[in-house]
C-alpha cells in the first residue's frame, strides 16, 4: 500500500463516519490524518516497521492502529464494516455540489433516499422541498447539480487527463520498436476536459507495442484489442487525485504517423474543413495520407501537411474550425503566448487566508519556476469562511512582505489582495487601505443567485472603481461541478475594456475562468488579460500552464497577457494605474 492508498482509506473513513452523523471532531481527525500521510517525507513502511508512526504529529493512537493494519495486511476490517453500513449511493450524493453530509443523512433518515436516482425523483415530486431544512430553493439547486452531473458524463478535467496521458505516453515511448508517439485528441488541443485519451505511435511492427500496452500497470480493463489498436480503461494518480479514463492506442507505420497525428488530433470540425480544402484541390486527406492515389504527397511531419496546402502551421490549440484554417491560408495566425513567456503571477493565497504556505515559501517557489515576482492576493475581510483578512492583518502582511523582500534575491513579492466584490458592487475595504496595495483583484464569492442584470451591474460597478486592477474568475464556474452564476460576460468584457481593467484567466484546472471563447473575445474588445494560478500551495503555481493553454486557445499572444512583462515594467504599470 502506498501513502496515497492509505490516505484514500482514511479519507473514506472520514466521509463514511460523517455520513453516519459522527462528530466533526472525529471526522476531521481522519481528513487531517489523510493529509498528513500524503505529505509524509519518511517511508511509510519503515515508520510502521520501526513503530515510529506515533511520533508523527497529528496521528493519534486510533489512526496509528488503522494505518498499521493497512500497511501490514493491505486491508482494514473496520473500513469494510463501515462500507457495509453506509449505502454507496450516499457517498455519491455527497459529491453533488451543494449537498453536504448532514443533508445527505437527513434525506436518508427522513425519506429513505440512498441513490442519486431516488434523490432526483424525490426532487421532481417535490418531496425534498417539503423536508425540514430544505425548501424549494435547495430542492431546485440539488436538481440542477444532478442534471449538470448527468450532462457532464464521463469526462475528466484536463489536468487529470494530461497526467494520465503523460504516464501512458512515457511508457509507450520506451517500448522497443516504437519510433514516435504522441497524445492526440482533446488532450493535445488542450480542451478543458477530456472524454478519452487518444494515443498514436509509429513502429514497423504494431503487435508487440499493442501487447505491451494492454499489460501496462495503469490498465484496469481491456475494452478491445486488435492487431494495430487497443482500447483500455486506465487509472493513475495525478497530485493525489485518482483518475480513471478510457485510453486508445493506435500503432501505424512511421510514414503514416503525420497523417494519423493530424487526424486524431482533430477537432472533427477542423478535420472536415481541411478535408474540404483537399477536395477543392482534387486531393484526399485522411489518416492514411494526402494527395491522389497515383500522386501521394509525402509528409514527414504535421507541418509538412499544412505546408502542402500553402498554409502556416496551425497549433493544435487552435484547431476548432473557428477561423484558423482561413487565417493559416492568409498567413495571419497570431504568434501564441507560451508558458515560458510568463514572468510572474498576481492572484495567490498564503497562510494569511486559506493558503497552505508562507509568503516566503510561495515566493521561493515562484523563483524556482524562473519568475521575477510573486503577487499575493489573499482573501479580504468579508470572506470569513476563507479566513479573510481584517485591516490589521493586511498591515501585518505588508510588514512581512517588506521584511521578506529585503532578504530575497531574483524574486519579489507584490502586495495584492483578492477583494470580495460585495453584493452592491463595492470593494471590501475603505479607500485608504485599498490605496496601499500594489494592485487589487476583485472577485465574486457570494450572492451567486442574483439575476443576470443585477450580477452584471454588480461586477461592472466594481470594474468602474478606480481601485480595482483586475477581475478574478469572472463566472465562478467549477468545471464539471457547477455552472457559473448568470452574468452578461459580453457587457462585463466591454466594461473592462472601457475602464482599462484587466480580466483574469483563472488557471486553476477546476475553474479555467474566463474560458477560451471569452479570452478571445476579451482580446477582440481591446482588453488586457492576466493569467493567474489562484495557487493555495507552492505546487499549484505551475497550474499557470493550464491558463496559458486557455490563452492559446483564445488566440492570445504574449503582448495580450500582462504577466509576460518583467518586474520593472509591471511595477511601473501598476503605479501608473494607481495614480489614475
Ligand atoms: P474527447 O475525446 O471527447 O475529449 O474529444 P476528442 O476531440 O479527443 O474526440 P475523439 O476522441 O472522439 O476523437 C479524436 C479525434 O479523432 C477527433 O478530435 C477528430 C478525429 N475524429 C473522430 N471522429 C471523427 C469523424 O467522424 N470525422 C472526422 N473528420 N474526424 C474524426
Ligand atoms: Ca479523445
Ligand atoms: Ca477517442
Ligand atoms: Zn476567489
Amino acid at each position: 500500500m502506498t501513502k496515497d492508498d492509505v490516505a484514500d482509506a482514511l479519507d473514506e473513513i472520514g466521509v463514511l463516519l460523517e455520513l453516519q452523523g459522527e462528530s466533526s471532531f472525529r471526522v476531521n481527525a481522519y481528513a487531517n490524518g489523510a493529509r498528513t500521510v500524503r505529505s509524509l517525507a519518511d517511508d511509510l513502511k519503515q515508520l510502521v516497521a520501526e513503530k515510529r508512526l506515533g511520533d508523527v504529529r497529528g496521528l493519534g493512537s486510533a489512526l496509528v492502529e488503522k494505518i498499521t493494519t493497512l500497511v501490514e495486511t493491505g486491508s482494514l476490517p473496520y473500513l469494510e464494516d463501515l462500507r457495509r453500513q453506509v449505502p454507496a449511493g450516499l457517498v455519491e450524493m455527497r459529491q453533488l455540489q451543494g449537498l453536504g453530509a448532514k443533508k445527505v443523512k437527513a434525506l436518508h433518515d427522513a425519506l429513505g433516499i440512498d441513490t442519486v436516482e431516488k434523490l432526483k425523483a424525490a426532487c421532481e415530486s417535490g418531496a425534498v422541498g417539503k423536508l425540514k431544512g430544505f425548501g424549494a430553493k435547495t430542492q431546485a439547486n440539488i436538481l440542477e447539480s444532478i442534471r449538470f452531473r448527468e450532462q457532464a458524463g464521463q469526462r475528466v478535467r484536463i489536468d487529470l487527463a494530461t497526467g494520465l496521458a503523460e504516464a501512458l505516453l512515457a511508457r509507450v515511448r520506451e517500448l522497443p520498436g516504437v519510433i514516435r508517439a504522441e497524445a492526440c485528441g482533446s488532450v493535445r488541443r488542450r480542451r478543458e476536459t477530456s472524454g478519452d485519451i487518444d494515443l498514436l505511435a509509429s513502429a514497423a511492427d504494431a503487435k508487440p507495442a499493442i501487447d505491451a500496452f494492454v499489460a501496462f500497470p495503469e490498465v484496469v480493463r481491456v475494452l478491445g484489442q486488435g492487431p494495430t489498436k487497443a482500447s483500455v480503461l486506465a487509472t493513475t494518480r495525478v497530485d493525489g487525485d485518482k483518475v480513471t479514463l478510457q485510453a486508445d492506442l493506435r500503432v501505424v507505420t512511421d510514414a503514416l504517423f503525420p497523417f494519423g497525428l493530424h487526424y486524431f488530433t482533430g477537432s472533427k470540425a477542423h478535420n472536415i474543413h481541411m478535408r474540404q480544402k483537399a477536395i477543392d484541390r482534387g486531393w484526399l486527406l485522411s489518416e492514411y495520407g494526402l494527395g491522389s492515389e497515383d500522386a501521394p504527397i509525402a509528409c514527414k511531419t504535421e507541418a509538412d501537411i499544412f505546408a502542402a496546402f500553402g498554409m502556416e502551421y496551425v497549433p493544435p490549440e487552435l484547431r476548432e474550425d473557428t477561423g484558423e484554417v482561413e487565417a493559416a491560408e492568409q498567413k495571419t495566425l497570431p504568434r501564441l503566448v507560451e508558458y515560458t513567456d510568463i514572468r510572474g503571477v498576481f492572484h495567490n493565497h498564503t497562510t494569511y487566508s486559506d493558503g497552505g504556505a508562507s509568503l516566503e515559501e510561495m515566493a521561493l517557489a515562484a523563483k524556482a519556476l524562473g519568475w521575477e515576482y510573486f503577487g499575493v492576493g489573499d482573501h479580504s475581510q468579508s470572506l470569513a469562511v476563507a479566513r479573510g483578512m481584517p485591516p490589521s492583518v493586511v498591515r501585518k502582511q505588508w510588514d512581512e512582505i517588506d521584511r521578506v523582500n529585503a532578504t530575497l534575491s531574483g524574486v519579489q513579492i507584490l502586495k495584492g489582495i483578492e477583494s470580495d466584490i460585495l453584493e452592491d458592487g463595492s470593494l471590501d475595504y475603505d479607500d485608504e487601505l485599498l490605496a496601499g496595495f500594489d494592485y487589487v483583484v476583485g472577485s465574486v464569492h457570494t450572492h451567486f443567485g442574483l439575476s443576470e442584470a443585477d450580477q452584471t451591474a454588480r461586477v461592472c460597478r466594481a470594474l468602474a472603481n478606480p481601485r480595482l486592477t483586475m477581475l478574478g474568475h469572472s463566472t465562478g464556474r467549477l468545471i464539471l461541478k457547477r455552472e457559473g452564476y448568470k452574468i452578461d460576460l459580453e457587457e462585463v468584457l466591454k466594461t473592462a475594456a472601457r475602464f482599462g481593467k484587466m480580466v483574469e484567466i483563472n488557471a486553476s484546472p477546476y475553474r479555467l475562468d474566463l474560458d477560451w471563447t471569452h479570452a478571445r473575445r476579451a482580446k477582440a474588445l481591446g482588453g488586457m488579460v492576466v493569467i493567474n494560478p489562484d495557487a493555495h500551495s507552492p505546487g499549484e503555481l505551475a497550474q499557470t500552464r493550464f491558463g496559458v493553454d486557455v490563452a492559446r486557445r483564445g488566440w492570445l499572444g504574449a503582448k495580450d497577457v500582462f504577466n509576460t512583462r518583467g518586474l520593472a515594467d509591471v511595477r511601473a504599470e501598476l503605479a501608473r494605474r494607481r495614480k489614475g
